[in-house]
């Protein structure tokens, strides 16, 4: 028998917690036949396991709640990686998307359709930019972004033919292509994928004499996470960004900031660039732009950047369909009035207070982020991870966890205060 734990003490009236039914699953499904075991099983059998999913079969979900297949109850603090900033199901982009699905889905772009330029106009405004480039994955934007910066290097600034340089950050996050891992610093994700991308030079994150010295006449851009998300939400000393913004417009390189996973209000701004009044040349955007319903990616610069791209250059099937244009616009309209950002600074002051005492009692050793978003880096006496996140997710609560020690909290924006105090709840009880 799978042993499904009693219910536990739903939070105060005015959650949206479940006041019945089952919350949190077993993180060791023992259960012969459950359909927990037979989702899994069928999965790992005609799947490439290159992940290693917490062992629950999610069926439906709602705002900041999820249910499986069992029919208990989890509250996500994951949201996607934040591409569900504004929680499952939100009905402003299911009733956005739904009217387009009855219209006209794909074109590809040998056609126009009568979204994508209200779609450009409006996000290009959000950014404070002239001009979008859509795509569909956060991959596929700094891809873009990388092949951007080398024919603006090339045709604008100047550099030698095949000489392009563009400076990351060590412990970055960027994507799976093999360009991206070409630059990565981690094996594991970069590890049997060579032969590697060269035009890539690696600087420490966070010290900006060693992005000057990294700096040359043939770099065209650098290329950073406002906040390192999968390097465990690392957020990089104070003017540092303020620096990369006023060394790059010294010296004609390129500032491209990666926001898919910061962007978007999850750190209570539209953008993290924005806690340092940073505004860097080129956005790059993804995850919360497709509110979670499908994937939507973007590059976001002026026209002395993005016009270097001729007709035929450049492109994707699928970017800039009907249907990624009418949910993105809907995730404009809902960023540009600011009440998801504010939400995420005042919840996410709460969140950050909530963690900070966590520190002093020897269960955790650092907490970072800023806004809805928090690295939980566990003292080692209270277990790894991943053993945390098996825990939490037996307590109804899903967040995940990362290089070993440390577990990421970002739940959908939308979350309720009670809720956000019931999963901190659990993670108390979970770290007693
Ligand atoms: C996985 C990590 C997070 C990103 C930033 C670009 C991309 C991502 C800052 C690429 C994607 C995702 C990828 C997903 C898990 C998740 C992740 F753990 F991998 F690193 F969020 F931290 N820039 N991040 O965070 O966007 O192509 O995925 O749409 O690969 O497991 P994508």
């Amino acid at each position: 028998m799978s042993t499904m734990p009693t219910p536990f003490a739903s939070p105060s009236a005015g959650s949206s917690a479940p006041s019945s039914g089952t919350i949190g699953g077993s993180a060791t499904s023992s259960a012969t036949g459950s359909a927990t075991e037979k989702f899994i099983a069928s999965a790992e059998a005609h799947s490439a396991h290159n992940y290693h999913p917490l062992p629950i079969v999610v069926a439906s979900a709602e705002g900041a709640w999820m249910t499986d297949v069992e029919g208990r109850r989890y509250l996500d603090m994951l949201a996607g990686y934040s591409a569900l900033n504004f929680g499952h199901g939100n009905r402003r982009l299911i009733e956005a998307a739904k009217a387009q699905l009855d219209r006209v889905t794909l074109t590809s772009r040998a056609f126009h359709h009568d979204r994508f330029a209200e779609f450009c106009t409006r996000l290009a405004e959000l950014c404070g930019k002239e001009m979008v480039l859509p795509m569909n994955t956060g991959a596929e934007a700094v891809e873009t972004a990388v092949k951007t910066a080398r024919k603006w290097g090339y045709r604008v600034k100047g550099v030698p033919d095949g000489r392009a340089k563009i400076v990351v950050a060590a412990e970055n996050f960027h994507g799976r292509t093999t360009t991206i891992v070409s630059f990565s610093t981690d094996e594991e994700a970069r590890a049997d994928f060579g032969p590697y991308t060269p035009g890539f030079e690696i600087v420490p994150y966070g010290d900006l004499a060693a992005l000057r010295a990294a700096v040359t006449d043939e770099t065209v851009a650098v290329l950073l996470e406002p906040i390192q998300g999968e390097a465990g939400v690392l957020v990089p000393p104070a003017g540092y960004l303020a620096g990369v913004r006023a060394l790059t417009r010294e010296r004609g390189v390129l500032f491209m900031a990666d926001e898919i996973q910061s962007g978007l209000g999850r750190t209570g701004r539209t953008f993290a660039c924005e806690h340092e009044g940073v505004v860097p040349d080129v956005y790059l955007l993804g995850k919360a732009l497709g509110g979670g319903v499908v994937p939507v990616s973007a590059v976001v610069a002026d026209a002395d950047v993005l016009g270097v791209f001729k007709p035929g250059e450049h492109g994707s099937t699928f970017g800039g369909n009907p249907l990624a244009c009418a949910v993105g616009l809907e995730v404009v309209d809902m960023l540009s009035t600011g009440e998801f950002q504010q939400r995420a600074t005042e919840l996410g002051d709460h969140l950050h207070a909530e963690l900070g005492l966590l520190t002093g009692a020897g269960k955790v050793t650092e907490v970072r982020g800023r806004g809805l978003w928090a690295g939980v880096d566990i003292a080692p006496s209270h277990g790894t991870g991943r053993e945390v996140s098996e825990k939490l997710m037996e307590r109804g609560v899903l967040v995940k966890d990362t290089h070993g020690a440390t577990i990421r909290i970002a739940p959908p924006l939308v979350i309720s205060k009670e809720d956000l105090d019931w999963g901190l709840d659990q993670l108390r009880a979970v770290l007693s």
